[in-house]
């Protein structure tokens, strides 16, 4: 079950006014999952050329702004205070530091930073920080992004008035797998602060993790919550859990990493116009697997040697292999 309501209609062509499809069913979901390899995959390249330069990667660089110690329970995070993953919290970076950061990420070919805390919901003294933060690195050059737990309409106000791009709020995996997940807050909470996000306009940055256990069922539902949306979140990671010792999740089965390209390939055709995002995970995946997610229609990476608190390729490893598949970053 999703909470989403019909797209705007575009009265002439009795279409969305986006001109896209809000009203997949989970039937044709389950299809396209259940579609041979090579025609799924035609099907999603096909797509992503008709809307965007088949050869471009846009890369988005993250910086953990606030690490560990976080009241939420999610069983795949190292920085949940409910479990024993060996991380050392800290409280929120100094403006300048991240501005530091941020310029040395542009300097490295990054066009957008994303800062991380590991809120359950920021404090207003805490957004105070972060706005300037985000005025910092956009005067930059860059794209701002920030996650930091759920937010109010008025707390999501205050960051579109500073100036944010995007904002990051996963809703991980599927309404009825998400128990099993988390119990600290509902998939309600999580869709509510994505309505407070997108009614502030500032654009949505919106996907899950695969590999946590789930069954393609849940993953099937996750897609159908995101390609059922008023309106397509601009940005849709997919994230492959990374195992971290001390987290209920480590140990979980390795995922098949055909099933994993599978679901890039349907995200992609669901939302046409979104980037999706090859995020979380690539430090374990082979040359070939992440080559197989771009012609799947991931068009967007997390760049730099760390994610939030775990590691990611060496910038030099993923520009060695964007030259060997003649892939331009973004
Ligand atoms: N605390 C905020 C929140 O949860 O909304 C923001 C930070 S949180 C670390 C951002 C996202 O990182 C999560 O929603 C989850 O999708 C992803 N993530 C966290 N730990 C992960 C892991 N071990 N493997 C893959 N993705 C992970
Ligand atoms: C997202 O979907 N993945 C990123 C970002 N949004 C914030 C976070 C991945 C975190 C992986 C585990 C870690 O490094 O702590
Ligand atoms: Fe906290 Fe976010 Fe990690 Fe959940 S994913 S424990 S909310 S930092």
């Amino acid at each position: 079950m999703t909470t989403a309501q019909a797209a705007p209609l575009d009265q002439t062509a009795n279409r969305p006014s986006d001109g896209l499809r809000h009203d997949w069913t989970r039937a044709e979901i389950e299809a396209l999952f259940d579609l041979p390899f090579n025609d799924l995959l035609f099907e999603a390249q096909s797509v992503h050329r008709n809307h965007f330069d088949p050869n471009k990667v846009q890369l988005s660089q993250l910086l953990s702004i606030k690490t560990g110690g976080c009241p939420e329970d999610c069983g795949y995070c190292p920085q949940s205070a409910h479990h024993g993953a060996d991380l050392k919290a800290g409280k929120l970076m100094d403006v300048e530091q991240v501005i530091e950061d941020a310029r040395r990420a542009k300097e490295a070919g990054a066009s957008r930073f994303c800062m991380g805390a590991a809120w359950r919901s920021p404090k207003d003294r805490d957004l105070d920080k972060v706005c300037a933060m985000i005025e910092g690195v956009k005067a930059l050059g860059l794209e701002t992004c920030v996650t930091l737990g759920m937010l109010d309409e008025r707390q999501s106000a205050r960051l579109k008035q500073a100036g944010l791009d995007y904002y990051n709020h996963n809703i991980d995996t599927s309404e009825e797998f998400y128990g099993e997940i988390i119990t600290t807050r509902t998939y309600k909470d999580r869709l509510e602060t994505l309505e407070n996000v997108r009614n502030s306009g500032i654009n949505v940055c919106c996907g899950g993790i695969v590999g946590m256990g789930e069954s393609r069922t849940d993953r099937v539902g996750m897609l159908l919550t995101l390609a059922t949306m008023p309106k397509h979140p601009e940005s849709v990671p997919i994230n492959l859990l990374v195992q971290v010792e001390g987290t209920p999740l480590f140990g979980e089965e390795a995922f098949d990493p055909i099933e994993f390209v599978r679901t890039i390939a349907v995200a992609r055709i669901l939302m046409p116009q979104s980037y999706v995002r090859l995020s979380a995970g690539r430090e374990s995946m082979s040359d070939e697997m992440q080559a197989l997610c771009f012609l799947a229609g991931a068009n967007s990476i997390f760049y730099g040697e760390q994610l939030l608190t775990t590691p990611n390729p060496e910038a030099n490893r993923d520009m060695a292999l964007f030259q060997r598949l003649g892939i331009e970053p973004a």
